[in-house]
Parts: structure tokens; C-alpha cells; sequence
């Protein structure tokens, strides 16, 4: 089968996965549209969790949930829309005094809007395996699921600060890539595409893991929704192709 039949097949089998599946997850994936990260004037747009806040438990508490949620993710909704606006205002004026500030805030903003959109997808309470095309992808740029796991794991626990860990789909270099991200929008890769990520903010765990974020990415595993990773590998290179 060549690559357009693959990818053309993957994606049939794909949807019908999702249409016929009793997973309310992944049909709450497709009818939210979780992805769609903007409105038809371009202003930004936070959807609706694609589960309930207790979801997750115990591996992440509904209390985390609903603050990490409402408040971090919603914030930088907001955020990413008073930067918009601040750009278009110096525009509007002939006045870019401030214009690299907002420009700067629009980087941290929206991406904290990516990645958290990415964050909740990753996540179910129904443990599985990375299959297919994304498995034999690890498998040639890892050495073995294991080994990336282990990479994952180590680059998300041991992030200056507040961040992320995350597995992304480089187009440049037709390859999986795992990331060290320090804030929200630092040493990334031109072109990456997240396909599976972990936010080590301590707002992510703090109040039920305390300091101890290598038992929160430890828990994290248990929850991952590997199937996603996969739709979102899918997708990518659909793409850029
Ligand atoms: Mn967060």
C-alpha cells in the first residue's frame, strides 16, 4: 500500500473507530472539537474538558483539575486575547512602543493554550498502548517504547522550573522528537507538532503531590491516551504532506 492509501485508510479506519466506538471519550474528542483553538474572528476560545473533573482520580484530583482547568488554561485564553488586542490597538495607533511586549505575552499565551488543549485529549482513564504507525515510529527513532518512555519521563522531571515534557512529530526532519519545554513557548523546535505532552507546571500537582513532581510524572503513565498521540501523529502528517 502506498503512503496516500495508508494514511487515506488510517483515517477511515480511524473515524470509524471513533463513530462506532462506546468510548465516550473519544466521542466527546470529535463532537468538542477540542482542537478548534479559535473562533470565525480569530479570537481565541477555550473548549469544555472532554470529561468530568474527577475523571482522572486518583492519578489527578477533581480540585487540581478544576483550578489547572479554569483558571491556568482559562487565564491564558484570556491572556492570549488582551495580547491580540494590545497588537492590534499599536497597529491601529501607528504606536509600537509596547508592540514587543504583547508580541512576547502572545507566544507565552497561545501556547500555554496549545499545550493545555494538547494536555487533556493526552489524558483517559483507560489504560493502552501506543499501536500502529506511531509505535513503529517510536520503535525506529527510540529503540523500543520503553526507552522512550524513559526519555519522556526524564525530560519532564528534570525541567528548570515550570514546563513541559513533550513527544512532538518534527516534519523537517520526517521524525519523532522529544522536547524539553521551559515555560510554555522555550526550546522548541521550528515546525514541531505536539503529538503527546506533559505539563510539570507545580499547578499540576502541587496539591496533591506536593514537591514531589517525579511521583506526579510517574502517575501521569497510568493515564496517557496513547490512541490519541496516534490520531495526532495521523493528523500531522496528513499535514504537512
Ligand atoms: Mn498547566
Amino acid at each position: 500500500m502506498d503512503r496516500k492509501k495508508f494514511l487515506k485508510a488510517g483515517a477511515l479506519a480511524g473515524a470509524a473507530t471513533l463513530i462506532s466506538t462506546p468510548n465516550a471519550f473519544a466521542q466527546n474528542l470529535v463532537d468538542n472539537d477540542i482542537d478548534k483553538l479559535v473562533d470565525a474572528n480569530g479570537n481565541y476560545i477555550l473548549q469544555p474538558l472532554p470529561y468530568t473533573e474527577n475523571f482522572l482520580e486518583p492519578y489527578m484530583d477533581a480540585e487540581t483539575m478544576h483550578l489547572h482547568y479554569t483558571f491556568h488554561h482559562g487565564g491564558a485564553v484570556k491572556g492570549a486575547n488582551t495580547d491580540l488586542q494590545m497588537i492590534k490597538k499599536a497597529m491601529d495607533d501607528n504606536n509600537f512602543q509596547t508592540a514587543d511586549y504583547w508580541t512576547k505575552k502572545l507566544s507565552y499565551h497561545f501556547s500555554s493554550h496549545v499545550l493545555h488543549s494538547v494536555f487533556w485529549t493526552n489524558l483517559t482513564n483507560k489504560k493502552n498502548d501506543p499501536q500502529g504507525e506511531l509505535l513503529r515510529r517510536i520503535e525506529k527513532n527510540f529503540g523500543s517504547y520503553d526507552k522512550l518512555k524513559a526519555l519522556i519521563a526524564a525530560t519532564s522531571k528534570n525541567v528548570d522550573g515550570n514546563g513541559w515534557g513533550i513527544l512532538a512529530y518534527q516534519p523537517f526532519s520526517d521524525s519523532l522528537v522529544v522536547l524539553q519545554c521551559e515555560n510554555h513557548e522555550k526550546l522548541t523546535q521550528w515546525g514541531c507538532i505536539p503529538l503527546l505532552v506533559i505539563d510539570v507546571w507545580e499547578h499540576a500537582y502541587y496539591l496533591k503531590y506536593r514537591n514531589k513532581r517525579t511521583d506526579f510524572v510517574d502517575a501521569v503513565f497510568n493515564v496517557i491516551n496513547w490512541d490519541n498521540a496516534a490520531q495526532r501523529l495521523n493528523n500531522a502528517i496528513k499535514l504537512v504532506k
